[in-house]
């Protein structure tokens, strides 16, 4: 079993390479994004209570998250590993994955930090909002949430590299050459 964690500022490509990572190696891919968006669109009181927040780019409640996680690892034990994507975002929700991971017998293997400079995460988010129009991409809620992930989520990384767990990965270049790179790192891991 690996479970993974996908780490990065908003935009750097977590999603995009979360989903190639659990296609290749047959990890269940968990983004709390996606979750939450879901109930968003399904209008559960759960989304109901989070549309707002989302769009303005600040984070849902640690209580809230961990909740999600706790469900969502409870009901796939059956799975080879996890990859984490969008979460944890803070350190409550980083010491709570370790708990649940320590519950279930398993760990965390790697922590991968995908790096991309400000400007070019603007560039990015802006053009999704072309594609997808989704609410969180306006340039004032991008600033936003570029600055939560400075103030409340980048001490991850110190965090985590505490641990030994960290690999740095130049988030710039082209999805498959990145994708590459992470499958150099993922394939010595077990
Ligand atoms: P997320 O859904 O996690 O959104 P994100 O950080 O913007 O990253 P995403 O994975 O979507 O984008 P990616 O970098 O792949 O979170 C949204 C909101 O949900 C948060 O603001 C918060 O409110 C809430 N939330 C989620 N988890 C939470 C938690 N744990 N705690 C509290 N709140 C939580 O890709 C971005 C764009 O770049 C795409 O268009 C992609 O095509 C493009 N791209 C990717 N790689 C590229 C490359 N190499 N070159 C060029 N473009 C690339």
């Amino acid at each position: 079993m690996i479970n993974l964690i996908l780490f990065g500022p908003p935009g750097a490509g977590k999603g995009t390479q979360a989903k190639k990572l659990a296609d290749r190696h047959n990890l269940m891919h968990i983004s709390t994004g996606d979750i939450l968006r879901n109930e968003i669109a399904q209008s559960t009181p759960l989304g109901l209570k989070v549309k707002d927040i989302m769009d303005r780019g600040e984070l849902v409640s640690d209580a809230i998250l961990i909740e999600i996680l706790r469900s969502v690892i409870e009901k796939h034990k059956d799975v080879n590993g996890f990859i984490f994507d969008g979460f944890p975002r803070t350190v409550p929700q980083a010491e709570a994955l370790e708990d649940m991971m320590r519950q279930e017998g398993q760990k965390i293997a790697a922590v991968i930090s995908l790096e991309v400079n400000e400007e070019e995460l603007i560039k990015r988010l802006l053009n999704r909002a072309l594609e997808l129009g989704r609410s969180d991409d306006t340039e004032e809620v991008i600033k936003n949430r570029l600055s939560v992930y400075t103030n409340q989520t980048s001490v991850l990384k110190q965090f985590y590299t505490e641990k030994g767990l960290v690999h740095i990965v130049n988030g710039i270049g082209s999805i498959d050459d990145i994708f590459s790179v992470l499958v150099g790192i993922t394939s010595k891991l077990n």
